[in-house]
């Protein structure tokens, strides 16, 4: 048994997430999470709402709303999403937690203390006609490093770099528009140069990261790691707790990541064992694995494993960072204020979650940018309802009409088709196994669809239909086996569609009773079972039609681009 403590990146409490987040940092951390608990693993699974910088602040003021209230609004609507989604946290906490203030600020006063942050006087932006400093995203305007433009001041949405605000190319205030001026003024910095040795040293030792995200993070220490200002002149955060360092917090970068930790905290507390945390945080053998986008990989790889390096209470640092690149939206990246969306609870009224899990996860972000088209979203759908929703269909319709709603019983020999068939599924999960825990989950999907198919042929090719008049015994056996063939793809795609596995579970007579199904090939007695009631379609197929209509309905919410 292993002990993993699982984390997908802390959204923004700055609007609804939409199904590029969905597919780069939730669903797979969610397969991931489900699949452990199938192998028995002891797991958590953590995240929470990222509630602070400049990002919130400026669309609460934009808002004339508190910013408290901006993040209480949107932390709910977020949380509600994923419950939409089945994404299972064990808990789903927010970084205005009382705990994670004061674990942010012992964060800061460990690395303090040993002189891993100092303060320096450096040139920032000062907008005269706002009278304020512009942190991070209050400036805009040209990557210094890929030349991308209307990049945010703190980092670049296109290669991901986290950016120096005063750097930027052709500034200007994001609040006024005006080209601001240079100022002077003491931030607090970290001393990141400190970690690359110890950092280096790590990162090459971790043999499975995938190749994306360790080559970006050791790309990062080889360019050489500067020190980086971690305090803002804002009134929104987590205050840096020295007496001479009033009015400053801490910049959201250095906060959101210990939200890990703080989270923890509260989930223990709210399991009456406040101390518990620790049993994940300080213990050795614990396997930190944090979900993330690309364009949070050097937080998660150097900044955030450098603040757990520099303290002095045994933290552990992650195991593996699986990093997946971006997942856009027929093309574009998917924005609701140019008008390039999907409208979540219109979509939800309409298509079955799992049926977008499915889509999601079977042409998801894994080694290179993917997307979310209607027509692919469509094909999927339909191909779940061709294979999956009638091989389960016409197995228990058969049944149920001629066995009296019970599972016949081997009656005959077994010959090598139905050896076959059962022997496949035993290296299937051997194979699907290795694909979920190496976060393959394209490959393990496409290796249980295929076991699916080849369930479809044999029952065309033994057609029980003939049987039943020819050999009423070997039509039993057929269907026995066959019920086994579909029982076995449920529990190996559980992970993806997990309310579609415990349909065809309880459809098939089992009671799964909302555990997570052991991942195995199904050892248990089938002969006579009756099946479950429900007898409803699984899969509904789309209609072109309608997938022109969603096409069009798309194209016209959409600004023109620029
Ligand atoms: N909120 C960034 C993002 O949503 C950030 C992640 C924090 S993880 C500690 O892209
Ligand atoms: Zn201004």
């Amino acid at each position: 048994m292993s002990k993993y403590l699982i984390t997908s990146a802390l959204p923004y409490a700055n609007g609804p997430i939409h199904f590029g987040h969905i597919a780069g940092a939730y669903l797979p951390a969610d397969i991931f999470n489900r699949f452990l608990h199938q192998k028995g693993e002891e797991v958590l699974y953590i995240c929470g709402t990222d509630e602070h910088g400049v990002a919130i602040t400026i669309n609460a003021e934009k808002a004339g709303i508190a910013y408290k209230q901006y993040v209480d609004n949107y932390h709910k609507v977020i949380k509600e999403f994923f419950d939409k989604l089945n994404i299972r946290f064990d808990h789903f906490s927010r970084t205005t937690a009382p705990e994670h203030y004061a674990l942010a600020q012992e964060f800061f006063l460990d690395l303090h203390k040993k002189g891993f942050i100092k303060p320096a006087v450096e040139d920032q932006f000062y907008c005269v006609t706002c009278n304020r400093f512009l942190a991070d995203r209050y400036v805009s305007g040209t990557c210094p490093k890929c030349g991308a433009d209307n990049v945010r001041g703190d980092e670049c949405t296109k290669c991901g770099e986290w950016l120096d605000p005063s750097k930027i190319v052709f500034p200007a205030c994001k609040v006024c528009g005006k080209k601001p001026e240079i100022r002077q003024a003491t931030q607090y910095f970290m001393d990141l140069k400190a970690f690359a040795p110890k950092l280096k040293e790590w990162i090459e030792s971790k043999k499975d990261w995938k190749p994306n995200v360790k080559n970006k993070a050791l790309s990062l220490i080889e360019e050489g790691l500067v020190k980086r200002a971690i305090t803002r002149d804002i009134s929104w955060g987590v205050p840096v707790p020295l007496e001479e360092a009033k009015g400053k917090v801490l910049y959201v970068w250095f906060d959101a990541p210990i939200g890990y930790i703080s989270a923890t905290m509260e989930w223990a507390k709210l399991n009456g064992k406040p101390e518990s945390w620790k049993d994940w945080w300080f213990d050795k053998e614990t396997k930190l694995i944090h979900f993330i986008g690309k364009d949070n990989i050097i937080f998660h790889t150097i900044v955030w494993p450098a603040m757990l390096m520099g303290q002095d209470k045994p933290y552990i640092i992650p195991e593996n960072v699986p990093g997946n690149e971006f997942y856009n939206l027929e093309g574009r990246q998917f924005s609701k204020s140019e008008g390039w969306y999907i409208d979540t609870a219109d979509f939800f009224s309409k298509y079955g979650v799992d049926a977008l899990r499915y889509a999601i996860a079977s042409n998801g972000p894994e080694t290179s940018d993917s997307q979310f088209t209607w027509e692919d979203f469509q094909a999927r759908n339909n191909e779940l309802a061709d294979s999956l929703g009638n091989l389960v269909n016409r197995c228990f319709s058969f049944i149920r009409k001629n066995f009296e709603g019970k599972i016949p019983a081997i009656a005959s020999p077994l010959t090598n088709e139905d050896k076959a068939l059962l022997e496949s599924f035993k290296q299937g999960f051997d194979e699907v196994g290795k694909s979920y825990s190496s976060y393959r989950v394209r490959q393990a999907i496409a290796q249980a669809m295929a076991l699916a198919h080849s369930s479809n042929k044999y029952i065309n090719d033994t057609a029980p239909w003939t049987l039943r008049k020819t050999d009423l015994a070997r039509c039993g056996t057929v269907l026995n086996v066959a019920a086994r063939a579909i029982i076995n793809t449920a529990i190996l795609l559980y992970p993806v569609m997990p309310d579609t596995a415990f349909k065809i579970l309880s459809r098939a007579g089992l009671t799964p009773a909302g555990k997570a199904p052991e991942f195995a090939p199904y050892g248990g007695d089938l002969n006579d079972l009756p099946l479950g009631a429900d007898d409803t379609l699984l899969f509904a197929k789309i209609p072109d039609e309608q997938i022109k209509l969603e096409i069009e309905k798309l194209k016209s919410s959409a600004n023109p681009q620029v």
